[in-house]
């Protein structure tokens, strides 16, 4: 039977040994939550890297890591510690990441950690082409393997590939400035189907494709060497069920079911220390705008004193790729802005600012989205955004408010929300205020129809269109005579 093989830098599961168990902990974060519905049948395998490098491994537990992901259906890329440092801290996370966000001068390119992200791109592909049999379909994700497809292609060059990127793709004039920027181009060109989130990535890597490489674009389709790749935008949704079903169900709950957190939650929400919530969450992440929010938020609060007392932000950053100087760099100026703000506001029965740095259980996620009335959502740039579209799942009732910035791929189907340019603190500031005040009928009438867009163009129906258009190449390819 041809199954499908999912490959990306990660697995979706996180392995931890202690003694002689291993213990598998769901992974956080846009990928690995989206794609667990896709990777759920036995017709599918997962590829990546475990999350524990070669040195943590001797002989032993590298029978029982290899046994844990088989039950999961996964097979791990097995890496050294100076491999993830070059490849993922490096290349992918020191100029991919920074570039493809137009964070340009967060940018470095280092020959050493390009080459280190060749080899390891290698590494995937070999064995990627170890466990694949006649029929398989292959689907590589996102930045750190912009290569994979390419290499896959050298080896095997009837099988079907296809490749998402998550996150933006940036216009030519920024990715020109990338020393390797054929290689990469040609990397991702090995796949026959190249999916974006949105349009305007599409539109991007199509120019980037005909003036870098000199490739004929036709419509959507890229022509050279006797091969036709189509390019398309996808953009990704979520699990809407999970979180419209949980949120219903936290409603339900009684006092005594409730969280610690929401219990804490529901005392803050009543008698005189009513605060409407404000929420955001993120991975710490500079693309994210956090510094941005957070300077809007005071300021909305130094226009607008009246809410002081009467409204709260709510703000969970998720520790992310700690050993990047700019994420410190970033966590420091985030924990001075934080307390800064709360000691300038502060009243004895209200803080302006809750903020958490960890990582929460889906339950307390689940806490945040129904107990906040806005969810202030301010990137500066993000390739989609799947915390906007929880959001608005999670609204059971239909009231609230989403605010966000119009540089998420999210914004581009979610224009009944509040869009905002995350740079403008005097728009941002005005449009907290409107939140806070908009009529509930409004706010009813903007959810119904957000909610409807997100039940229908669910992750489930994204990763088929994606199979689906995968399989259409085929069709195309035999059509025209050219496999
Ligand atoms: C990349 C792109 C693109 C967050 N904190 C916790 C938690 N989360 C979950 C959220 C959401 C996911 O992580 C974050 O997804 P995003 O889309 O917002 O952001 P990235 O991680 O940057 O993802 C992004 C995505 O890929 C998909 O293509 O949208 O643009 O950058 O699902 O719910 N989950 C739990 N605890 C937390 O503390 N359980």
């Amino acid at each position: 039977m041809s199954k499908t093989i999912i490959i990306s830098n990660r697995l979706p599961l996180q392995l931890e040994i202690n003694n002689n168990s291993i213990t598998a902990i769901p992974s956080v974060g846009g990928l690995a939550t989206g794609m667990k519905s896709v990777h759920s049948g036995s017709d599918s395998i997962w590829v990546g890297w475990s999350g524990l490098t070669d040195e943590n491994l001797d002989s032993k537990s590298e029978i029982l890591v290899k046994n844990a992901l088989k039950k999961h259906q996964c097979v791990g890329v097995s890496l050294t510690e100076a491999e993830v440092d070059g490849f993922y801290y490096g290349f992918s996370n020191n100029a991919l990441w920074p570039l493809f966000h137009y964070f340009m001068e967060y940018t470095s390119f280092e020959k050493e950690t390009w080459e280190t992200y060749q080899s390891v791109n290698q590494k995937f592909a070999d064995v990627v082409i170890d466990n694949l049999e006649e029929g398989d379909s292959i689907w590589v994700h996102d930045y750190q393997l912009l290569l994979l497809p390419e290499m896959i292609r050298k080896k095997k060059p009837d099988v079907t590939i296809g490749f998402f990127l998550h996150i933006p793709f940036p216009s030519y004039e920024v990715f020109r400035t990338i020393p390797c920027r054929e290689a990469l181009l040609k990397g991702m060109l090995g796949a026959d189907l190249i999916g974006f989130h949105t349009y305007d990535y599409e539109r991007h890597f199509l120019s980037s494709t005909q003036r870098i490489l000199g490739h004929e674009i036709n419509f959507n389709n890229v022509h050279f060497d006797n091969r036709i790749v189509k390019v398309d935008s996808f953009p990704m949704g979520i699990d809407y069920d999970k979180f419209h079903d949980a949120a219903q169900h936290h409603n339900d709950k009684e006092k005594k079911e409730k969280t610690e957190i929401q219990q804490e939650i529901d005392k803050h929400l009543t008698g005189g220390n009513k605060a409407k919530l404000i929420l955001s969450i993120d991975r710490l992440d500079y693309t994210k705008g956090i510094a941005n929010r957070l300077r809007a938020f005071e300021y909305f609060l130094d226009k607008y004193p009246q809410f002081k007392g009467k409204a709260r932000l709510v703000m969970l950053a998720v520790p992310s790729r700690s050993d990047v100087p700019q994420y410190q760099i970033l966590k420091n100026e985030i924990d001075q802005l934080v307390g800064r703000i709360n000691g300038k506001f502060a009243e004895v029965s209200w803080t302006p600012i809750w903020y958490f740095y960890r990582s929460m259980p889906f339950e307390n996620l689940i806490d945040l989205y129904t107990s906040s009335e806005v969810a202030l959502l301010t990137p500066i740039r993000d390739g989609m955004n799947l915390v906007a579209k929880e959001y608005i799942a999670s609204r059971v009732d239909k009231k609230g408010v989403l605010i966000l910035s119009e540089m998420t791929g999210a914004s581009k189907e979610m224009s009944e929300a509040l869009i905002i340019n995350p740079n403008n603190f005097e728009e941002i500031a005005d449009t907290i205020k409107m939140a806070l005040e908009m009529p509930e009928e409004e706010q009813i009438k903007r959810n119904t129809a957000l909610q409807k867009r997100l039940k229908r163009y669910n992750v489930e129906k994204w990763a088929n269109d994606f199979m689906e258009a995968l399989e259409g190449t085929q069709a195309t390819l035999k059509k025209f005579s050219l496999k």
